[in-house]
């Protein structure tokens, strides 16, 4: 899954694509790249961000889901908001990408439900702004798989197919680096289920990770190796998708873990 942050502010890509058709252009380059799905979103949600409102993200997002919709991609919509799942459904987007897991609007799941579309639910615990202070886990991976389940209950229980349905564990969303660290490693735990897509590319938790001898984080543009790391592990344990900025190394990485996973049999 290539990214198209049609933002001023996302962290990873904030400003590069906010022109509507160069986020049209750049979505075919992730294309030819080798992405099988364009994830567009119109609403950043860094740590520390301000909601954009549904107006404005319906007019960042509505051209671009149409633009690639009408090329022949096949577009997810990056969405908390019900209207815009709705609208970019409409415009032909076929999986809607919800950061909040249906928390953030309660239409949501109703409106996925009826529309008959994928639904990535991921753990989530609050809006940019609030995300920080909420990075407390008893047992990271017990307490996001526990979370994760009740929202699942709740999606199913508001006619969403489980078939349709996608988990996340939202790594860098009130997440510490160590719980992404432990949540990526349970991989394959997460994923006996549902199938389940992971989105480390250019977080936070990489730079830290890299940082050098004085203890300044490498910057994000400097983390695309890394997340090719991550993504060749995340395929190997049994991830249905990775969502990257940089596709072409990613989807090298993926067709290498399904070689080696295929020669394990
Ligand atoms: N991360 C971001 C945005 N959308 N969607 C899913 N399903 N999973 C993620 O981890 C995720 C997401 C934030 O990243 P960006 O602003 O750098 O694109």
């Amino acid at each position: 899954m290539g990214v198209v942050n049609v933002t001023p502010d996302s962290f990873s890509d904030g400003g590069e694509w906010f022109d509507q058709e160069q986020a049209v252009k750049h979505g075919l380059e992730l294309v030819r790249d080798g992405a099988d799905i364009v994830d567009v979103g119109g609403e950043s949600t860094r740590p520390g961000a301000q909601r954009v409102s549904l107006k404005e993200e319906l007019r960042r997002v509505l051209p671009v889901v149409a633009g690639l919709v009408g090329e022949g991609v096949p577009v997810s919509v990056d969405t908390m908001r019900a209207e815009v799942a709705e609208a970019a459904v409409a415009a032909g987007a076929r999986l809607v990408n919800d950061v909040s897991g249906g928390l953030a609007d309660p239409d949501m799941a109703q409106f996925v439900a009826g529309a008959g579309v994928p639904y990535v639910v991921m753990h989530w615990r609050g809006h940019g702004h609030e995300m920080h202070t909420r990075a407390q886990y008893r047992d990271i991976v017990v307490d996001v798989q526990k979370e994760l389940r009740a929202r699942v209950e709740e999606v199913i229980g508001q006619g969403v197919a489980p078939e349709m349905i996608v988990l996340d564990p939202g790594l860098g969303f009130a997440k510490q680096p160590e719980h992404n660290w432990e949540l990526l490693a349970v991989t394959r735990e997460l994923s006996r289920d549902f199938p389940v897509l992971i989105g480390a590319s250019r977080k936070r938790f990489l730079g830290k990770l890299l940082a050098d001898a004085d203890g300044r984080p490498r910057p994000f543009t400097e983390c695309d190796d890394a997340t090719v790391a991550v993504s060749a592990i995340a395929a190997l344990e049994g991830a249905w998708c990775v969502r990257v900025h940089n596709v072409k190394a990613n989807a090298d990485a993926v067709r290498v873990a399904a070689a080696v996973g295929s020669a394990r049999g």
